[in-house]
């Protein structure tokens, strides 16, 4: 980006006048919610020039997921991949987009024959159902879909810039270092897919952990009815708790836990097999955990930017300018009408 004098916008209504110049607008799941994400960046100061979305001194940063679930999958698509494509904006891998790629990687089965095609991602009701929006709005554009999969290929699963990081759902550094050992950067290969068809080998956990977070199984025989319909045995967890004695203290997720749960205590293998967030490591963005209510940060050196734009909530973005400590007044959104 060029050297560029002060730029001041009014990002929060006229009674938070912020001060902006270089940096980046770090934007979290769209999930197909094209429209929406066009006037979050009209109202960040972005212009459409030549088809593509652009800030004079500033970049974007998708956190994953533009895929599945809105109204405007192919869109949101065509927007965030012509805004990375012309240099003004860098996307990360979320989950769905892994789900795609895994979803039509097709493995072969040596000693399998009943003629059925098997893919890296299970074709049964669930998953079908997950990306169902996404191949209908693409049937009449299967060139298109193939080329956005190829895409998705390249996407990096986490970035990491001198002063700050981005991942879909968890900073876990070994299984980041493990990625880079394995490829030489922050990118999956066709071969890391095909092996993640072993849930428990390295690639299977390096694209879980990364995109999806961590989590911890409920006791024997107990359930959560999710508000998507849902039912888990396993709730999601922060990876950044310091020290956690109970279920209370690392649960992060939509729904809530049962009462007579919250308190439950970890066994010291749970407590092994959770990660932390040092407060002193570099401010981390995520998406992923669909939040709700007034976007503030969650620490001050972590921030979530999914606030359910696709559930009728806001679709946020934060606009970094290198600080260490983050702040709620760098928190932008647009609300999504019904
Ligand atoms: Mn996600």
């Amino acid at each position: 980006m060029p050297a560029s004098k002060e730029h001041t916008r009014d990002i929060n209504g006229p009674a938070s006048q912020l001060e902006l110049g270089q940096g980046y607008d770090i934007i979290g799941d769209i999930h197909g919610c094209a429209y929406t994400l066009e006037k979050l960046l009209v109202k960040m100061g972005y212009e459409k020039q030549d088809g593509v979305y652009k800030h004079q001194h500033r970049k974007a940063i998708f956190l994953g997921d533009i895929v599945d679930r809105g109204p405007h999958i192919r869109e949101a698509l065509h927007l965030v991949k012509n805004m990375v494509d012309a240099g003004y904006a860098y996307c990360i891998m979320g989950n769905h987009e892994y789900n795609a790629i895994a979803y039509t990687t097709a493995i072969d089965m040596a000693d399998d024959d009943t003629g059925e095609k098997q893919f890296v991602r299970e074709h049964n009701a669930r998953n079908n159902r997950q990306i169902s929006e996404t191949l209908t709005q693409f049937a009449a554009y299967p060139e298109e879909w193939r080329t956005f999969l190829d895409w998705f290929l390249t996407l990096p699963l986490y970035l990491e810039f001198d002063d700050f990081r981005v991942v879909h759902a968890c900073w876990d550094q070994q299984l980041i270092d493990a990625l880079v050992d394995l490829t030489g950067g922050a990118k999956a290969t066709p071969e890391l897919v095909r092996e993640s068809f072993n849930p428990n080998s390295l690639a299977g956990r390096i694209f879980d952990r990364l995109t999806r977070g961590t989590g911890l199984p409920l006791p024997e025989g107990r359930t959560i009815k999710g508000s998507d319909g849902y039912i888990r045995r396993i709730f999601r967890t922060k990876f950044w708790a310091h020290n956690p004695t109970t279920y209370k203290d690392v649960v992060f997720q939509p729904d809530p836990l049962p009462e007579d749960l919250i308190d439950f205590p970890l066994n010291p293998d749970q407590q092994a097999s959770l990660l932390s967030y040092a407060d002193d490591l570099p401010p981390i963005f995520v998406g992923h955990y669909w939040l709700q209510g007034r976007p503030r940060p969650i620490k001050p050196n972590i921030a979530c930017l999914d606030y359910s734009a696709v559930k009728y909530g806001r679709l946020v973005a934060y606009r970094f300018c290198g600080e260490q400590r983050l702040s709620e007044d760098k928190f932008e959104w647009v609300y999504v009408d019904p």
